[in-house]
């Protein structure tokens, strides 16, 4: 399914942990409230971007891209399902412009696509059922 491809793509792109258990969950949730919102979701991936932009320059370039998504290799060592991105090169799915280079905005615009579609009541709330969900429909 080309549906299935698109979310491990964004899944490998914006290097979200393996479908956020429970620990990852609430480590979205920014403001503490229990729960976590799209935006929430959204903005603790661009943490992420921010700590991988070495350099500093505002844009992921190939190396500072790989390194990131080395880095979430090894975080998830444990249980690793050897999720692959099909087809898909991460790099090239989130460089929407083909500049070479991810800036913010494209790497914030694919973690926004993919808690929207994670998101699949549309109450712009995350629970883990919508991650459940999600993997389901995505081993299905
Ligand atoms: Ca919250
Ligand atoms: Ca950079
Ligand atoms: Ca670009």
């Amino acid at each position: 399914m080309k549906t299935q491809i698109l979310i491990t793509a964004m899944i490998t792109a914006v290097a979200l942990p393996a479908y956020a258990g429970g620990g990852r969950l609430k480590a979205m949730d920014l403001n503490g409230d229990g729960k976590v919102t799209v935006s929430e979701a959204v903005e603790a991936r661009v943490a992420t971007f921010d700590s991988a932009d070495t350099d500093g320059n505002g844009s992921l370039d190939k190396a500072e891209h790989t390194a990131m998504l080395e880095a979430l290799k090894s975080q998830r060592k444990r249980g690793g399902s050897g999720k692959r991105a099909g087809d898909a090169d991460p790099f090239a799915f989130t460089d929407a412009d083909g500049s070479g280079s991810i800036s913010k905005e494209e790497f914030r615009l694919i973690a926004q696509q993919f808690f929207t579609r994670v998101d699949a009541d549309g109450n712009g709330e995350l629970t883990r059922s919508d991650f459940r969900s999600l993997r389901s429909k995505n081993s299905g």
